[in-house]
């Protein structure tokens, strides 16, 4: 993409907005960010995200939607949370970016520019759910360190690139391959260049599929800044931590990937299940894989209030990890008893389904709608919190919304 143009949509608006002149910083991206952290930035306008995404943290940055925010099929940019764990690279130079394959089990070491990237490999579209694994954080207790996301850290946007496998397999994998591992051009918080902030990957069998993309487009546009732009690594279904941002490598590995966030409590929870607050030896946490479960009811807001007699649409995406929804429902009364809502099938696999249900309310008052979603090995989200773990991941209880009929 032409550098100027990118300039100019992501950031020097933005600064020429905050300071009231015009900053020269020619071929490079990070003085733009210097006076922008002086000056306050407004990450709503930096960032383009709407007006009530929830920030949860400026250093690194870390924003997340409301539940009414994502009822768009496909998930806006605009409205699309941001998990970060280091700081945005600083220096974007497409015609330089390059993605090398590297690690034990590849056979040849080899770099493709970006240029290379799209011309020589065949380009693939999907839908993509991705969610982070410390979605619902802020429910558990004890409580877990971390961002406390309610129930905003998840999207599907529709993400264009090439198959990780079709690269994969240009340079040449080795029998003993295991799993992959990205590195990135994201900056450490402490700016030391020997840490990376994030460094996680996926075993062979995620990498080798074919939604798993290397991907540079997003919603057909160039992958927004904040969400990787130029090259991100998408593996839908699984922890979005796995989808790197901003990606400059790939090992392939003759062992589990060993980066940062892939040991102690990071994206692990314990093998087997354990009591709230109980301490857990490293050897006995599993890395998380195939996110579970989950829906959101999307529309109404919550908080809505009817007349009595009148009939209420909601509607909402529910999604199951590497599995597909096959079943949802919604409540009226708490749980004691359950009505089916239409569901559509989803656009490709990975991708979250929409559903939708008129309900009825017997008399006026105060209802909670709760909606449950069932996947396709009958496992159905749990009304409460799911098993405790140190780090707060997997919560995928029920969603609910207040609705008053008077
Ligand atoms: N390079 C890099 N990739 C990254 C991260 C990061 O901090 N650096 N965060 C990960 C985590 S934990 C999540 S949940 C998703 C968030 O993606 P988003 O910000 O585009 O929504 O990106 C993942 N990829
Ligand atoms: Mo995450």
């Amino acid at each position: 993409m032409n550098r100027r143009k990118f300039i100019e949509r992501t950031t020097l608006a933005t600064i020429t907005g905050l300071i009231g002149t015009e900053i020269v910083y020619g071929l490079k991206i990070p003085r733009g960010y210097a006076p922008l952290a002086l000056q306050d930035p407004d990450p709503f306008k930096l960032f383009g995200k709407d007006k009530e995404m929830v920030v949860l943290n400026d250093k690194p940055w870390n924003m997340e939607a409301q539940a009414h925010l994502l009822n768009d099929k496909v998930t806006p940019s605009s409205k699309m949370f941001i998990r970060n764990n280091g700081l945005i690279p600083e220096e974007i130079d497409t015609d330089s970016w390059t993605l090398t394959i590297n690690g034990e089990s590849v056979q040849k070491e080899k770099s493709y520019t970006l240029k290379e990237l799209k011309s020589k490999f065949n380009t693939h579209t999907y839908q993509l759910t991705l969610e982070c694994g410390g979605n619902g954080r802020s429910e558990f207790n004890p409580p877990a360190k971390g961002n406390q996301w309610t129930i905003g850290a998840v999207s599907c946007a529709e993400w264009t690139g090439v198959r990780l496998r079709d690269v994969l397999e240009d340079a040449g994998i080795k029998d003993d391959a295991v799993y992959i591992g990205y590195h990135a051009a994201d900056i450490h918080l402490s700016r030391n260049p020997e840490k990376e902030p994030i460094s996680r990957g996926a075993p062979m069998a995620k990498a080798l599929q074919d939604e798993t993309l290397i991907a540079f487009k997003m919603n057909g546009q160039d992958i927004p800044l904040a969400h990787g732009y130029p090259l991100r690594l998408v593996a839908g279904g699984w922890p979005a931590s796995v989808s790197g941002k901003w990606l400059t490598e790939i090992s392939i590995r003759n062992k589990v990937h060993d980066g940062p966030k892939m040991g102690g409590t990071s994206y692990r929870v314990p093998c087997e299940t354990v009591a709230p607050g109980e301490k857990v030896a490293d050897e006995d946490m599993c890395i998380i894989e195939s996110m579970p479960v989950k829906s959101l009811i999307t529309s109404p807001k919550t908080g809505a209030i009817l007349k009595k007699g009148q009939k209420l649409q909601i509607k909402g995406h529910a999604w199951a990890g590497e599995l597909e929804v096959t079943k949802m429902e919604y409540s009226i009364d708490f749980g004691s008893t359950w009505q089916s809502c239409t569901l559509e099938k989803p656009v490709n696999r990975l991708a979250w389904q929409h559903f939708s249900a008129e309900v009825s309310f017997p008399k006026k008052g105060y209802y909670e709608i709760w909606a449950r979603a069932t996947d396709s090995r009958g496992k159905s989200q749990p009304m409460l919190l799911p098993g405790w773990n140190p780090k707060g991941y997997l919560n995928n209880a029920c969603h609910r919304i207040a609705v008053k009929l008077t």
